[in-house]
């Protein structure tokens, strides 16, 4: 073996430039397992849109020679760069975790290749032929499995498929065939049998993942512009990878509880009548419902921040209406401005330069919804101060929510050239860099300006997004169908978005477009009871979609399932109390949680919510009957407490009426009183089903809207309870905010039943 030939230096505590004469790049050890590799290829841009604090732990490393090779070593792993600057990632006792691929690219063979063109709604394309930047190729083993990628079409593993990141509006049908959707997460975790890793390329261009299907032979990241710009996430387990990924990114942060809650929404309700039909629909048919979503009917020819008030009446009036029944108010708002001089969002963006530009300087247009459209640059904080400071417009009416539509941004007369002036911070850049981040930067402004007028904690929700998006915003899948495709697709899209980071996160319950059926809206909701955003929304010209518009047995289902998410508030609020710190989503495929149990890896069918419930709907037409796989431990039936032995598969009855819920041994799930809506009546008494085995749990509780939970003005309480149930008990484990008059103790599944 000869001696390296490489040479290295110690930019700063954490960054290592490393040349081999020819060419340089920089290893930035972050923490001992997350390890950023940066080669600049176009902008030498080192910053990022997804990470906004310094995350440097300055941890202790070795850099050592090894023959040909440098070594950089942290307290987790090896990182092997040998004299071409490929890098070989080892743990600790040498066993290899990943490494570059550097034979040559060898796509598998096909008959044709003539590169079809995917022609998209509203002009936007997701695929590209061109030549990339560059790429990073990653050799495979064979057994990888592929998760994460937000909420790209198809199934939880993605081994097989290739998918592009570039925000794309996509109103047909999603098979697993279309690659882009409105959001992007260039975050890939893998899961090998010998061990886990993230990868997640920081750079916000058009890219592509292959994951096995360009060849087997290796994983391609293919990239459009900008740097090369990843980050290794190292880790024992799925969950340290989840975790070390939102350590980067940032977790949610706790909603406020009635976005919790059951939603309705519609396009098309067009006047106040249409509205307070739906709110009296809800209280008359006894149905929980704490928000009515007003899609892009309420403007005034589709201005943003204006109100039709001959159809909605006097400005703000709808809301506090509403308001009176219990119902919160959430407004769309697009980005697009329409071009009208007299109008002051227009004005205003156009005195003060807050439109994206053509490159001749001229204010670039298209057009959306109201038409000619102008559209403001994100990408200016001056931009985002401005449309923060619009949100209070909303406020002021009495809007408790804002719903972002057509951030990609989506646009009617073909896709925004790449060339198009779009402002990257304090930086002239173009929509080709910035397009992914568009939607990011507009949840961003409207979460600021909602926090600022308000002192509440921002609902909002965002079509289109990036990673780090979590921070800021809520997101919906987009526009669904209402096909039993789409049903079956919403359960790994929620996971794969959980284990991007993105926890907070719903589909249009029932399908979007398309008219839906009986039966399908009935395992809908189902399934939407248990998603963390729970909204039932549909498009102009389906058949109504509210639960009374369908038949007594619908209807009846429909309220069952609302009841049962009603009763486990205060468990989706705890979840996102511990994500917080921790970064887990609160659904979650069963392969994070038992990631050495091959059944869990290509589940698509089931879900965990949190580590105590395990969900497993009806999404095949006619079926009354559901095979359930229960991974190891006992499990008990969460409705009646029958026992199962895990790590079997299980033909469980599930007549229309019933969605299989099980609860893991030692659970105990906390419920609280079912009300019309979050806020009707004070949460005094809290009761905990307890099922047999040893249990422990955390429950958080606070006033559910503002900040003083960070003055300390919350309680935190333990229960425990031992495996034979005889025992449970109760501590607080930090006192500051009004506590229970009551907790009460449920045994279920001892055959106490
Ligand atoms: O071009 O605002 O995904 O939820 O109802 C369609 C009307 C625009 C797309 C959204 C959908 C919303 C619809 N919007």
């Amino acid at each position: 073996m000869g001696e390296t030939i490489l040479k290295y230096n110690r930019l700063y505590d954490t960054v290592l430039e490393i040349t081999n004469g020819r060419d340089t790049t920089y290893i930035d050890v972050i923490t001992d397992r997350i390890i950023r590799f940066f080669t600049p290829v176009e902008d030498n841009d080192w910053t990022s849109r997804a990470i906004e604090e310094d995350k440097h732990k300055h941890v202790a490393f070795e850099i050592v020679a090894e023959g040909e090779r440098l070594v950089v070593i942290t307290a987790c792993y090896k990182i092997y760069v040998s004299d071409d600057l490929a890098i070989d990632i080892r743990d600790m006792s040498g066993g290899s975790v990943v490494c570059d691929y550097t034979g040559k690219r060898t796509k598998q063979k096909r008959i044709t290749d003539n590169g079809l063109a995917l022609l998209e709604a509203e002009g936007h394309s997701g695929s590209q032929e061109e030549k990339p930047a560059f790429s990073v190729l990653k050799k495979l083993d064979g057994d990888e499995k592929f998760y994460g990628l937000g909420d790209k079409t198809g199934y939880l593993n993605k081994a097989g498929y290739e998918f592009v990141n570039w925000n794309t509006d996509y109103p047909q049908v999603q098979a697993e065939s279309v690659k882009a959707l409105y959001k992007s997460i260039p975050f890939v975790l893998v899961l090998k049998n010998t061990c886990c890793y993230g990868l997640f390329f920081d750079n916000t261009y058009r890219n592509i993942f292959n994951m096995a299907q360009e060849s087997r032979d290796y994983f391609a990241y293919h990239c459009y512009g900008g740097d090369k710009n990843y980050y290794f996430i190292g880790g024992n387990t799925l969950p340290d990878i989840v975790s070390g990924y939102t350590y980067l990114t940032g977790t949610t942060p706790l909603p406020q509880l009635f976005t919790l809650g059951h939603q309705q929404s519609r396009w098309g309700y067009s006047c106040a009548q249409d509205i307070l039909e739906v709110a009296k629909g809800y209280r008359d048919n006894d149905i929980p419902c704490d928000v009515i979503h007003f899609d892009i009917d309420y403007m005034d020819g589709y201005r943003v921040f204006t109100f039709d008030e001959n159809s909605y009446g006097k400005r703000g009036q709808i809301f506090s209406t509403i308001k009176e029944q219990g119902f919160k108010s959430v407004c769309i708002i697009d980005p697009g401005v329409k071009k009208d001089t007299g109008y002051f969002m227009y004005d205003e963006g156009m005195a003060f330069d807050y439109f994206t530009h053509n490159t001749d300087g001229t204010v670039y247009e298209n057009a959306v919804w109201p038409g000619d459209s102008v559209f403001p640059d994100f990408g200016k904080k001056e931009v985002r101060d401005w449309w923060a400071s619009k949100q209070q417009i909303l406020m002021e009416c009495g809007v408790d929510g804002v719903w972002n539509d057509m951030n990609e941004p989506a646009s009617f007369k073909g896709e925004i050239p790449p060339e198009i002036i779009f402002y990257d911070e304090d930086k002239a850049a173009t929509h080709a860099k910035v397009h992914n981040i568009y939607g990011h930067n507009m949840a961003r402004a409207t979460y600021q300006g909602i926090k600022e007028a308000t002192g509440k904690r921002p609902f909002v929700i965002t079509r289109a997004c990036y990673s780090g998006s979590q921070k800021y915003t809520t997101v919906w899948t987009g526009d669904n169908m209402s096909l039993w495709a789409h049903i079956q697709m919403a359960i790994p899209q929620l996971c794969n978005l959980g284990l991007s980071g993105i926890s907070f996160a719903g589909t249009d319950i029932g399908g979007f477009s398309h008219d839906t059926t009986e039966e399908l809206m009935c395992r809908w909701v189902q399934l939407g009871a248990f998603s963390p955003l729970f909204r039932n929304h549909s498009a102009l010209g389906c058949i109504y979609q509210e639960p009374w518009r369908f038949s007594k047995r619908t209807m009846d289902i429909y309220r069952e399932a609302v009841k049962l998410r009603y009763s486990l508030i205060p468990y989706f609020y705890d979840l996102f109390y511990t994500g917080q710190s921790t970064g887990l989503p609160v659904i979650r495929p069963l392969v994070l949680h038992y990631q050495n149990d091959v059944n869990t890896h290509n589940l698509n069918d089931e879900f965990m919510v949190g580590e105590n419930l395990l969900v497993a709907p009806v999404v095949n037409q006619g079926e009354t009957v559901k095979k359930v796989y229960l991974p190891a431990g006992n499990w008990y039936d969460f409705y009646t407490g029958k026992e199962y032995e895990g790590g079997k598969y299980y033909l469980v009855d599930a007549p229309l009426e019933m969605c299989p819920v099980f609860a893991k041994e030692g659970a105990i799930i906390p419920t609280y009183e079912v009300v019309n809506y979050v806020g009707e009546k004070a949460y005094d008494t809290i009761r905990l089903i307890v099922f047999p085995g040893q249990g422990e749990y955390i429950h958080y509780q606070d006033n559910g809207t503002d900040y003083a939970c960070e003055q300390g003005e919350y309680n935190l309480y333990r229960f425990t309870s031992e495996k034979n149930g005889s025992e449970v008990k109760t501590e607080l484990i930090h006192e500051g905010y009004e506590k229970y008059g009551e907790i009460i103790f449920l045994l279920r599944g001892y055959g106490l039943v």
